[in-house]
């Protein structure tokens, strides 16, 4: 019996590699994250570093709880099986009116993961629409093998390495995952997926959570992820903490190793100076 999705909702998962819209919370509790965000970008100078926006659950506790949200957890469970670790987060952030843009690819491409196991829950802070730029996913591509990428550095695309997949994507195959604060979706490691520039009057905001079952392995170097769920009998990634307070000194410390072992591989074999970026601020600019 699934936890929250009916049979039907899981059966269309495999069978299109993505799920929306679902509902996490009500609009008023969204209102409460956003105020939130918004003050963690203010801490930050006005929007987040490249370094933060790594995994910044493991910094921030409300973000931790949100990475632990009973209903994304239901659904994400219906999906990949009741031990479930969290290997990622991050905001996707388009402030209104601005160019940027994540060109078609698969998450799999340098995630360096053992299995195509992995699903991302996309939880929107604000209005996703086709006005915007929200997220467009092709449905079925999710049962292709990876599919060559090229890098591109491309300035305005929100992706670490601007990777495009390498083949030709006709947008008309697309489907827009248009979302409301407080609703979510749930997208596969593999399936093709992108994003056109917001040119609404309102930031497009989404913050990913990228769960993987306790089998998989990273292949690329030692890594971490944390147990949201379930148990882990496998050990397979070092055990993450959760941040005692916003900032806890001991989760900086600890987040800044993590991030510094984590872009290693999702970097390997790039030019050094795109890494840099994830470098600690005093080292480069905070807010390239
Ligand atoms: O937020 C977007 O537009 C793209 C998100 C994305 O590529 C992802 O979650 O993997």
């Amino acid at each position: 019996m699934p936890k929250l999705l009916t049979e039907a909702q899981v059966a269309a998962y495999h069978r299109d590699g993505y799920l929306s819209p679902l509902r996490a919370m009500d609009a008023a509790e969204m209102t409460g994250l956003r105020a939130n965000y918004a003050a963690l970008c203010a801490r930050e100078g006005g929007a987040l570093s490249k370094r933060t926006n790594q995994k910044p659950h493991l910094l921030v506790t409300w973000l931790d709880e949100l990475a632990r949200h009973p209903r994304i957890l239901d659904a994400v469970e219906d999906v990949i099986g009741p031990n479930i670790l969290c290997w990622a987060s991050g905001f996707f952030d388009k402030p209104a009116h601005s160019p940027g843009f994540v060109s078609w690819h698969q998450d799999s491409t340098y995630w360096g993961l053992s299995e195509p196991d992995v699903v991302t829950a996309w939880v929107a802070f604000e209005p996703s629409t086709p006005l915007s730029g929200c997220m467009r996913v092709v449905p079925g591509t999710q049962t292709r093998d990876q599919v060559p990428h090229k890098d591109t550095f491309a300035a305005d695309n929100l992706l670490s390495r601007g990777q495009e997949i390498a083949v030709e994507v006709d947008p008309k195959d697309a489907v827009d995952i248009a979302l409301q604060p407080g609703e979510f979706s749930l997208h596969h490691v593999r399936i093709i997926h992108g994003s056109e520039p917001n040119n609404a009057d309102w930031s497009r905001i989404g913050f990913t959570i990228r769960y993987v079952p306790t089998y998989v392995k990273q292949i690329g170097g030692r890594d971490s992820a944390m147990l949201v769920r379930g148990v882990d009998e496998f050990h397979n990634f070092d055990p993450e903490p959760r941040p005692k307070a916003d900032f806890h000194p001991e989760a900086v410390a600890f987040h800044g190793a993590m991030i510094d072992r984590v872009t290693k591989i999702l970097f390997a074999g790039a030019p050094q100076a795109a890494s840099k970026r994830y470098q600690p601020t005093h080292v480069t600019q905070p807010h390239a």
